[in-house]
């Protein structure tokens, strides 16, 4: 088996992971530190401490960061769907801390987002949650800290961790499953980014272009200048650079399944191995109606996919970013057949469109919703402090702590479609936490059966998505990218 990940826990339970579908929970669990407070006679089922300590990404390059229990990523967590699961968390940090349950429909108390109610954990000190695990799939989860200018904050630190929440049918058309987190570190701030655009179909809406194109002129004919950006200087998977960590060692004829997390920031990954396909059976942990094949894999910021690979092609080959700057940079991982020896080889793969809707049967289609909600997103360059502003519907959401206004209204048992807008150039991962949502309407056509938690929604686009409103409570809605949500981009959704 690979040993993919150093440091001691995590190795404990990838070792675990990679040969059995299934595992039992107690070694799990003896597998993480399960200590206990005074006044707490049950030892929690896990532990994580929020720690800022030193990674190693790469011999002798080690950077100190914001960690879960002392390594980068965070431990792999595997539930089992509807068993509750208590766990504690500590915070040994001097910042009160939230960490929040991505792409779980947990209740406001444990999901971890203080917009919506969650307490936070406090400095030097710990919460104790109990929730039920659902639905099944590939979650993750990090924090929910804002970080605005502070680039050791938010989701800039090393605090990303993958959960796995088995269901009672595992699909098992594999023979080992390997988990893959992408991670940028040494973040610093520039003006204007590189984000790449042309990966989804070319389906700009002409009257969002013009809007996004006028208010950008308007703004750059006064003076105001871009809004700061973020670049990384390392790229790691799984918390190292390419070519510094163990490969993944496989056998010809094996069908390896990845579960791949973008854990970035800020940033869309992609990733190909040279002279192999993925099969994507699921897109954020969800299984999708139509496994086909594809040459790459695009990834926004938070989504996950989970890709079957058979291993049909031996040598030893880079699985990296199509970024050639960001795969020197580190975003790579060598995958090493058995005898196989040599320099690991980069080939660049065919030009590609990513589309959610290959995953889907065709004509499919969805219920009507009982209502919609319209949202337009607008970019607003330089407004705040030199970081471009974020609104939607024109309001920005507040940046200073209070308490917001909630913005749409839901009622239990109703099925809600949200019709986006989006007049800026940017890509947005737009998330919903504590639901998931169906794919309604994308690059022009309508659809039904992806069920996901982050959808990109492309520059000067158009996307619906349907949610069902069965877990009451406020509920953040926002762009997954830090710059975006710290700066305005979110909205609350209550039950009323
Ligand atoms: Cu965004």
């Amino acid at each position: 088996m690979s040993t993919l990940f150093t440091r001691r826990g995590f190795l404990e339970t990838l070792a675990l992971s990679a040969g059995a579908a299934v595992l039992p929970h107690q070694r799990l669990s003896a597998a993480m530190d399960a200590s206990t407070s005074p006044g707490e006679s049950q030892s929690a089922d896990y532990t994580l401490r929020i720690q800022v300590a030193p990674v190693e990404i790469a011999p002798g390059r080690i950077i100190s960061m914001t960690t879960y229990n002392g390594q980068f990523p965070g431990p792999l967590i595997r539930l089992r769907e509807g068993q509750p699961v208590t766990v504690d968390i500590f915070n040994d940090t001097d910042v009160p801390e939230q960490l929040h349950w991505h792409g779980q429909a947990v209740p406001v108390d444990v999901d971890g987002a203080s917009e919506e109610g969650t307490p936070f954990i406090p400095a030097h000190g710990k919460r104790r949650i109990t929730f039920t695990p659902r639905p099944a799939g590939f979650r993750f989860y990090h924090t929910h800290n804002r970080a605005g200018a502070n680039l050791a904050a938010g989701q800039y630190s090393g605090e990303v961790g993958p959960v796995y929440i088995e269901s009672k049918n595992e699909p098992g058309n594999y023979d080992r499953e390997v988990f893959l987190v992408l991670k940028e570190f040494e973040p610093t701030f520039s003006r204007g980014g590189d984000m790449p655009q042309d990966f989804l179909p070319p389906v700009e809406v002409q009257s969002l272009h013009e809007e996004g194109e006028s208010a950008m002129k308007a703004s750059l004919a006064t003076g105001a200048p871009k809004g700061y950006e973020v670049g990384y200087r390392s790229f790691t998977i799984n918390g190292r650079m390419l070519g510094h960590g163990e490969p993944i060692r496989v056998k010809p004829g094996e069908r390896v399944l990845f579960h791949v997390l973008n854990g970035s920031a800020t940033e869309i990954r992609s990733l190909a191995l040279p002279g192999h396909t993925f099969r994507v059976i699921a897109l954020d942990g969800n299984p999708v109606p139509n496994p086909a094949r594809v040459p790459v894999l695009w990834i926004g910021t938070a989504e996950r996919v989970s890709a079957i690979v058979e291993m049909n092609h031996p040598g030893v080959w880079i699985m990296g970013d199509l970024d050639d700057d960001d795969r020197r940079h580190g975003m790579g991982i060598v995958v090493e057949y058995a005898g196989q020896k040599g320099k690991a080889e980069w080939v660049k793969p065919a030009s590609y469109h990513w589309n959610y809707l290959h995953f889907v049967e065709p004509g499919a289609a969805s219920a009507p919703p009982d209502e919609t909600f319209d949202m337009l997103f607008v970019k607003h360059n330089a407004a705040e402090e030199g970081f471009n502003r974020w609104t939607i519907n024109g309001a920005a959401y507040p940046m200073t702590g209070e308490i917001a206004p909630t913005s749409f209204h839901l009622k239990q048992g109703k099925r809600y479609r949200i019709r986006m807008r989006n007049a800026s150039d940017d890509i947005h991962p737009i998330h919903l936490h504590r639901h998931s949502f169906e794919i309604t309407k994308i690059f022009g056509k309508t659809t039904a059966g992806i069920f996901k938690d982050v959808v990109m929604l492309g520059g000067y686009q158009e996307a619906e998505v349907d949610v069902v409103a069965d877990n009451p409570g406020l509920t953040l809605f926002h762009c997954h990218q830090q710059l975006h949500m710290d700066f305005g981009f979110m909205a609350l959704f209550d039950y009323v």
